[in-house]
């Protein structure tokens, strides 16, 4: 394939409620679209930047400077590209893994539809449909977040996260089991907003039997983890901190954590997800796909990697209904507390034009 340009398209999705997180609330999810022209046809990525660097360094605007200014002029220059090529020809540039996952992305979706092939089969999925977790933001009292579970709960999905921070964390955590018993798959995700000096408190989520706990400390701070992992029952688990295959085999034999959430966007791109699936397998670590409120672009990648053999613990792969209530795409509606995986060639959906357009803020076309 040869590149002919790429269109960065910014898009704007009001969320259906407000999701608090210890790092802040959104409202809107704005996000950055790609679509990769080459003389093969088409592909789209999305990059799952957000507005400001609150949750990992990367932001939108900083996403479309090195994806115009650097990332874009140097695929140019590569000859016949394949996605598998994009990494490599990117590795110079440090960093910039949601900018450079978007791009991969986008040449996957075009590599693979020119040649009838799905993204989940190329990826190595086993399954025809994922179990969907779902992600609840920190909510101003503890009787709203019980309505929010419950009504979560009636939809059918197979395991619930709270996020928490100092000051809504056992309260909420007990209140839930309360409410909804002892065989509701619980697990809670505190984005980085405790310390080491906080391993007793956190200890006190121990009697709950929660999945997991997700990225408790700093994301620099692994080996606090460690330490932590040592001073609590409930298993670590770790999101920020996992930035590569070479980063997540650190943190495995560390001992930092004990389950692995892998984002694509947040590694560089779905060939590294799949590496770190593959590191995480051969360590007998159970994996699950996290979520970045993707459209259904994004949305639809992500279910073909959660149908991987050691995709062992239901995702953030959420309805399209979660988030938005229209989405760019033919919406993903759960069943039974499952999303379908894609079969089509490529990402196997495509955004739908009229909706593509009404969120559409402002395009930019990058020429090879
Ligand atoms: O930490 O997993 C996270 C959303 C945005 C940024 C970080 C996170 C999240 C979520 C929601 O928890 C996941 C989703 O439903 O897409
Ligand atoms: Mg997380």
């Amino acid at each position: 394939m040869k590149l002919t340009g790429v269109e960065l398209r910014r898009i704007a999705m009001p969320l259906v409620s407000p999701f608090r997180t210890s790092f802040g609330t959104q409202t809107t999810r704005e996000l950055l679209l790609l679509r990769v022209v080459t003389d093969e046809g088409e592909g789209w990525g999305e990059c799952v930047a957000m507005s400001d660097p609150v949750y990992s360094p990367e932001y939108l605007d900083g996403a479309a400077d090195v994806l115009r200014h650097h990332l874009i002029p140097a695929l140019a220059a590569v000859g016949p590209l394949e996605a598998h090529i994009v990494a490599p020809a990117l590795a110079r540039f440090k960093g910039h893994r949601m900018a450079k996952g978007a791009l991969e992305m986008g040449f996957l979706d075009a590599e693979l539809r020119a040649t009838g092939r799905s993204l989940a089969r190329e990826l190595g999925s086993v399954h025809d449909r994922v179990p969907c977790g779902v992600s609840v933001g920190i909510m101003d009292s503890v009787p709203q977040l019980l309505d929010a579970v419950d009504g979560y709960l009636d939809e059918g999905y197979a395991r619930i996260k709270l996020k928490i921070e100092p000051g809504w964390d056992v309260e909420p955590v007990r209140a839930v089991r309360e409410r909804f018993g002892d065989t509701v798959l619980l697990q809670v995700d505190a984005n980085t907003a405790y310390t080491l000096g906080d391993a007793r408190h956190l200890a006190r989520l121990d009697p709950f039997d929660l999945v997991l706990i997700e990225q408790p400390l700093d994301e620099e701070d692994v080996l606090g983890h460690a330490d932590l992992a040592r001073q609590i029952t409930t298993p670590v688990c770790l999101d920020e901190s996992i930035t590569s295959a070479q980063t997540a085999a650190a943190a495995i034999r560390l001992g930092a954590c004990q389950i692995v959430n892998v984002k694509p966007g947040r590694v560089g791109g779905y060939l590294e997800a799949r590496r770190i699936h593959d590191l995480c397998v051969a360590h007998g670590v159970p994996v699950w796909c996290g979520g970045m409120l993707e459209t259904g672009l994004g949305r639809a990648a992500n279910v073909a990697l959660a149908a991987l053999p050691g995709f062992t613990l239901p995702g953030d792969t959420s309805a399209s209904g979660r988030y938005y209530a229209t989405d760019i795409t033919e919406p993903f509606v759960l069943e039974d507390g499952h999303l379908q995986v894609p079969t089509g060639p490529g990402l196997g959906v495509e955004p739908l034009r009229d909706e593509l357009a009404a969120v559409t803020v402002s395009t930019e076309w990058v020429p090879a």
